[in-house]
């Protein structure tokens, strides 16, 4: 029989009816759990439970969260750090709490030149046209609560139907909007391999919060549509990034 370890941290996460994490920056936070070997607890939300669910924790506890200043108020991933009893939300507040409260464990640079670049520009250019296919494709695995909720929210944010994003009269708009950044992703495919000779993730022999940002995203496209996936690790780089991620990528719930 196994020692079970118990819990340090409650990570607040996003339900699908798959039942496994799919959010990207929820990805994020996972990640770095799991490269950590960090014992936690999931709590998987609806997306109508997160704002009341979180909101209670400022009257459940002496360290609750303040709501985001922009955005939606409340959002995942949090988390609870039960030994210190502290909350925080905001995927890049938690990766910083983590890696200064788990320094040694082993550690994960959280920003690089060359990662900041590919962070930038992959979210300048390629964030739009993959949120764009996502989204459509997202609300088929939400509940019915779930897929209500985002389909009023999203759709109240882009003024259409999610769907219309999938196609228009003149054809293929999805195929247009990949095609517009074909070059861009062999740019960033090539960035991601600048340290390819001393090891398989962006910074060489060990990973780095870009690999967990890049690794992350690919998981969210794979669990929502494969073909999305597809879409971008076809293109040389990204595959490899993903591939070697995969040991930190177990534990999905
Ligand atoms: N900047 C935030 C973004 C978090 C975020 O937007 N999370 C989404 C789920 S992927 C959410 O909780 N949305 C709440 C809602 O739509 O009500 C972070 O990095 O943590």
């Amino acid at each position: 029989m196994t020692a079970q370890t118990s819990p340090e941290i409650v990570l607040y996460d996003l339900a699908c009816i798959k039942n496994v994490c799919f959010s990207p920056v929820v990805w994020c936070t996972r990640l770095m759990l799991n490269y950590k070997q960090i014992p936690y607890k999931t709590v998987f939300l609806e997306f109508p439970d997160i704002e009341p669910t979180l909101k209670e924790l400022n009257h459940v506890s002496s360290s609750g969260l303040a709501p985001n200043e922009t955005g939606h108020k409340y959002t995942v991933p949090a988390i609870h750090h039960v030994p210190t009893d502290t909350h925080l939300m905001g995927s890049i507040a938690i990766a910083q709490f983590l890696e200064s409260t788990y320094a040694d464990q082993p550690p994960v640079p959280l920003t690089s030149e060359l990662g900041n670049e590919i962070g930038t520009r992959a979210r300048a250019a390629i964030g739009p046209v993959l949120t764009k296919s996502l989204m459509p494709r997202e609300v088929r695995i939400l509940s019915p609560r779930g897929q209500e909720y985002f389909r009023r929210t999203r759709e109240a944010a882009i003024g259409r139907p999610l769907e219309e994003l999938l196609g228009d009269e003149d054809g293929d708009e999805e195929q247009r909007r990949w095609d517009a950044v074909d070059e861009e992703l062999r740019a960033l495919g090539g960035l991601l391999q600048t340290r390819k000779s001393e090891g398989p993730f962006v910074l060489g022999a060990r990973p780095s919060y870009t690999d967990f940002f890049i690794a992350g995203s690919l998981q969210c496209a794979r669990t929502v549509d494969e073909g999305v996936f597809e879409r971008i690790v076809k293109y040389p780089g990204f595959k490899d990034i993903y591939a070697a991620c995969q040991p930190y990528m177990e534990k999905k719930d």
